[in-house]
């Protein structure tokens, strides 16, 4: 059976052209700061993102650990959306390792209400563990893909600036954001203090995020690497396809993001399933199984007999996403199997 992989944009796998550049990299021991793959993947990360430095990890999630960590100090508060990724799925680690306190903020839309963060900064006192740190997520995961745009995030910037906080993004698909509303992506990284961004997602990488940001926060970022085992040495055979990515991969996720659209339209005149179309903005797509009669977890299982693999994300909530490697063929074929599905679960309840 054929399978339709719309799980992640995680299953990716490299091109030719990456795997090419594997095998030619240049090395060195990365953590002599020598090996000139890694270098110059870092140096035009930075450059792409008009910051100072920048420093390849393994993961997205301890691209997060390490900026959390960079950006505080042990005891202090940070202000999260209650569904980012960094709070639920990152094993709890803003608490475990970097020893945070998490002050959790609803998100709309994937955007905290600059008020509402304004609202949850610890005063200073003898009682509180301070903020220092505010964290957004771009493109925004449990929100279904969303851009938070530089607008707003310069309306989160003029609190940190009135409450002296940092503000951080977790912009693991930053150029899904971009691609999307056709800007550079400068316009969303200005107004942050640092961030990380994911190589192993739509860009097609098999492993590696980047953090980036001053000088001084990097060289603080190398010694947690250090610290946490992801001091890598000839780190170039990640870096190498890393900037494949940056140089030729980012346009193409305009491709994803139309495929998206034709996924969710799709689903939406399916009886039983509800997609709310406004926030289909990129590669992601949220759809309610509630109509149905069946949980989350069926639908996924019932589908995956099918070849269509999916993830829950709730007990009503399926999540698909649009990567390279799924074409819209493979989302009308899709579709139909889960148009079939639907109706025979439909006629097994009534
Ligand atoms: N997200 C994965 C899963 O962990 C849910 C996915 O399939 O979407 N930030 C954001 C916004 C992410 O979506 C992810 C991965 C990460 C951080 C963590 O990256 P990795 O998986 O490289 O640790």
């Amino acid at each position: 059976m054929r399978r339709i992989d719309l799980r992640s944009d995680t299953v990716t796998l490299p091109t030719e052209e990456m795997l090419e550049a594997i095998r030619n990299a240049e090395l060195g021991d990365d953590v002599y700061g020598e090996d000139p793959t890694v270098n110059q993947l870092e140096e035009m990360a930075a450059e792409k993102m008009g910051k100072e430095a920048a420093m390849l990890v393994p993961s997205g999630t301890m691209a997060n650990l390490i900026s959390l960590m960079a950006n505080t100090r042990r005891g202090d508060s940070v202000i999260l959306g209650v569904d980012s990724h960094i709070y639920r799925y990152e094993v709890g680690g803003v608490s475990v390792i970097a020893d945070l306190l998490p002050i959790l903020v609803k998100e709309k839309m994937g955007f905290m209400d600059p008020a509402e963060i304004e609202a949850a900064i610890q005063p200073v006192d003898l009682y509180r563990a301070p903020t220092t740190l505010i964290c957004i997520e771009n493109t925004h995961n449990r929100a279904g893909g969303v851009v938070i745009t530089p607008q707003q995030i310069e309306q989160i910037r003029r609190v940190a600036d009135e409450h002296n906080l940092r503000l951080y993004m977790d912009g693991a698909r930053i150029f899904n954001a971009a691609v999307a509303l056709k800007v550079d992506v400068k316009e969303f990284t200005r107004h942050v203090d640092n961030l990380m961004f994911c190589l192993s997602k739509g860009l097609s990488c098999p492993i590696g995020s980047i953090v980036v940001g001053s000088r001084e926060f990097i060289d603080r970022a190398r010694k947690i690497r250090k610290m946490l085992g992801g001091g890598m040495r000839q780190a170039g055979i990640i870096a190498a396809p890393g900037i494949i990515a940056l140089e030729k991969m980012i346009d193409r996720l305009e491709e994803d993001h139309r495929n998206a659209r034709l996924l969710a339209e799709g689903l939406a005149k399916i009886d039983g399933l509800k997609v709310d179309l406004r926030t289909v903005q990129t590669n992601i797509v949220m759809c309610d199984v509630d109509g149905l009669g069946v949980s989350a977890e069926t639908f996924v299982e019932r589908l995956k007999a099918r070849g269509v693999l999916i993830n829950s994300i709730s007990s009503s909530r399926v999540r698909f996403v649009t990567h390279r490697g799924i074409e819209s063929g493979d989302i009308k074929e899709a579709l139909a199997i889960i148009e079939d599905e639907a109706r025979k679960i439909r006629n097994e309840r009534s």
